[in-house]
């Protein structure tokens, strides 16, 4: 098993990470940079490591600094979280040639995943629906021809894009050309690579994803499905599992295409297939191969600890899962609260004054704040995730509606009111299965 492992992230999953290690008997050292001295990890590892400077290209995203961490603690092995450097082939690659363990997939892998030309083509050829279109890098010669078959509108997006950088919709054939250089300009700004492919683009989707497990040498399972289309401007706002109003027989189809393709590749570690549903259709877009934010839904929902399975094939044992053990069981939905100001959505960091977690029954407060912590100015806004589990999902949405009630966070301005008001009283999200526009929609009436 692995003795010392280094959290090479911040915030929440950082604490979600230390808190899986010290059940399995793991060392923690907890990395931080000088605005993160106050982070609850930090007080909680077994050992600190500052790291630099607030910004993140200073600090948890220094490779060098990462790595020396790693040596100067005699740490085995790098958890990288989400965001940051955790799909970063590069980094992973730095930390295999290092000597230290990456928990995570195979640089390679990554890589793969990382240019969503070769993600899909490789997914397609392993048996995963795609979403019509150009099958390839698109050129101002092929373009218009691929796009005329495949019909408008069409969707450009960028290959080393994803996570909806890099994209431009198309409607008509006069817009196409000009579209392509655009979106190819920026493209090449923004990722250093100008290559971009063409797909249908699909009006009303539904986003939802299946969460996987692979031990790298081609046994693999599935956790199920989760349904993230509440988001605004690509980021996700609410989460749930399993996703609300799908036939069971695609549900069940879908999950076992992505475990055949895991198997096909030898996925190693925690991923992510990313699909638009439309129509009763499942339609490949991404791979993340990455423990995503809104893992919980699922851990509620089938029981399995999903950091704790990242440490294991990480060490070598393996899945501790076959598929039949897994059953899906009620209903599990994720708020994510974040330091924002509900109306306009600017961040709001600042001093918590006072701060209290609900809890009870099938309640779950993931969130790294206390009375007294200052949320910096430097990253990301995630405060916490309130996570509710019911067997049913009307009971799950009560429950949520009352725990999001028993929330205190004084101080800062939080999006809790938007969930409570906005979301959770909406008709068409109470029914289930509302598309990625929606949550823009009600914002806007
Ligand atoms: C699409 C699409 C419609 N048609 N592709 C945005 C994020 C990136 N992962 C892919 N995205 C989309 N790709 C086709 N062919 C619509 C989106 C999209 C979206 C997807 C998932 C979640 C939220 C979204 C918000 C806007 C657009």
């Amino acid at each position: 098993m692995l003795d010392k492992v280094v959290i090479a992230n911040r915030g929440e999953i950082a604490l979600r990470i230390l808190r899986a290690c010290r059940e399995m008997g793991i060392k923690t050292v907890a990395v931080y940079s000088t605005a993160d001295r106050d982070l609850m990890h930090v007080r909680l590892a077994d050992e600190s490591v500052c790291i630099g400077k607030a910004p993140s290209k200073e600090s948890y995203l220094n490779i060098p600094a990462l790595i020396s961490a790693a040596e100067v603690t005699d740490a085995q092995a790098i958890h990288p979280g989400y965001g940051f450097l955790a799909e970063n082939a590069d980094f992973a690659e730095a930390v295999e040639k290092s000597g230290f363990v990456f928990i995570g997939p195979r640089p390679d892998t990554i890589r793969l995943m990382g240019n969503k030309v070769s993600a899909k083509d490789a997914m397609k050829a392993a048996g995963v629906p795609t979403v019509p279109g150009s099958d390839g890098p698109v050129t101002d010669e092929n373009a218009t021809a691929i796009a005329k078959k495949i019909g408008y509108p069409v969707i450009i997006k960028a290959a080393a894009g994803g996570g909806g950088r890099g994209m431009r919709v198309v409607h008509t054939e006069s817009a196409l050309l000009n579209s392509l250089f655009v979106t190819r300009t920026e493209a090449k700004a923004a990722f250093g690579d100008d290559t971009v492919y063409i797909e249908k683009f699909l009006q009303h989707p539904r986003h939802i994803e299946i969460q996987v497990l692979g031990d790298g040498a081609g046994e693999a399972i599935h956790l199920g499905d989760r349904d993230c289309s509440l988001q605004r401007r690509h980021q996700k706002v609410l989460e749930e599992a399993p996703a609300p109003n799908i036939p069971e027989d695609k549900r069940a189809e879908i999950a076992q295409a992505c475990v055949n393709a895991c198997r096909t590749i030898q996925y190693r570690g925690a991923g992510t297939f990313e699909f638009l549903y439309e129509k009763g259709r499942f339609y490949f877009i991404e791979m993340n191969t990455r423990v995503q934010v809104e893992h919980p839904v699922t851990e509620l929902v089938t029981g399995v600890d999903i950091i704790r399975e990242q440490l294991l094939i990480a060490a070598g044992e393996g899945l501790s899962y076959r598929q039949e053990d897994i059953v899906v069981h009620g209903h599990a939905m994720e708020c994510r609260i974040n330091a924002e100001d509900p109306k306009s959505f600017m961040p709001s960091p600042g001093l918590i004054r006072h701060f209290h977690a609900p809890g009870g029954l099938g309640v779950r407060m993931d969130s790294h704040v206390y009375s007294g912590y200052m949320v910096p100015p430097h990253y990301d806004s995630l405060i916490g995730k309130l996570i509710t589990w019911a067997p049913d999902r009307n009971t799950c949405l009560n429950r949520m509606r009352r725990a999001l009630d028993e929330l205190v966070v004084d101080g800062i301005k939080t999006n809790t009111p938007l969930h409570r008001d906005t979301i959770l009283r909406d008709s068409d999200f109470i029914r289930g299965g509302v598309d990625i526009h929606h949550l823009e929609h009600i914002l806007s009436r």
